[in-house]
């Protein structure tokens, strides 16, 4: 091998190992710092022998009532359920200024739970139970959809959250 390509080579690893721990360092500081992280499973819901996964899900709380409840001055929870292919509720209105925590859960396939301008992005696995919580600090329409391609109609499955 001559020196030039050699001189090359490793001028390209090191490089890519600098990149490395670059990225390295931005995963420590964000997740140990910022407390940025993936949205963690907070539950599961186990369906009974002979039970469907839907039937175990609509009679567990909070999934029994279904949609916004305000808990606080400017804190609301929103309960969604995901099934191919909606979300219910299919639109929600919230006041500008809203912590909203959203608890969402699936009750066939793998869903996702996207809102188009937000950093609400979780992946809705059967029977767990995910969550999120984001301050709608802007009026609009947000536009929810599912992520996670879901089956035949999974590109028109999609809900609105109305800020207002
Ligand atoms: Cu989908």
């Amino acid at each position: 091998m001559n020196h030039e390509a050699e001189r090359y080579e490793r001028l390209f690893l090191i490089i890519s190992g600098l990149f490395l721990v670059g990225f390295l360092i931005v995963l420590a500081y964000t997740s140990i710092h910022m407390g940025v992280m993936l949205p963690g499973k907070v539950g599961v819901i186990e369906a009974k022998a002979g039970e469907s996964l839907a039937a175990a899900v609509f009679r567990t709380p909070p999934f029994d009532h279904l949609g916004v409840k305000k808990i606080g001055p400017d804190d609301y929870e929103a309960v969604y359920f995901a099934q191919a292919w909606a979300f219910f509720p299919r639109e929600i209105d919230l006041p500008v200024g809203a912590r909203v925590k959203f608890i969402a859960t699936s009750v066939d396939v793998t869903h996702g739970f996207f809102i188009a301008g937000t950093r609400v992005n979780m992946m809705l696995l059967p029977g767990q139970i995910s969550e999120e919580t984001y301050t709608f600090r802007k009026a609009g329409k947000y536009l929810l959809l599912c992520h996670e391609y879901c089956g035949l109609l999974h590109q028109t499955m999609h809900a609105w959250v109305i800020v207002k």
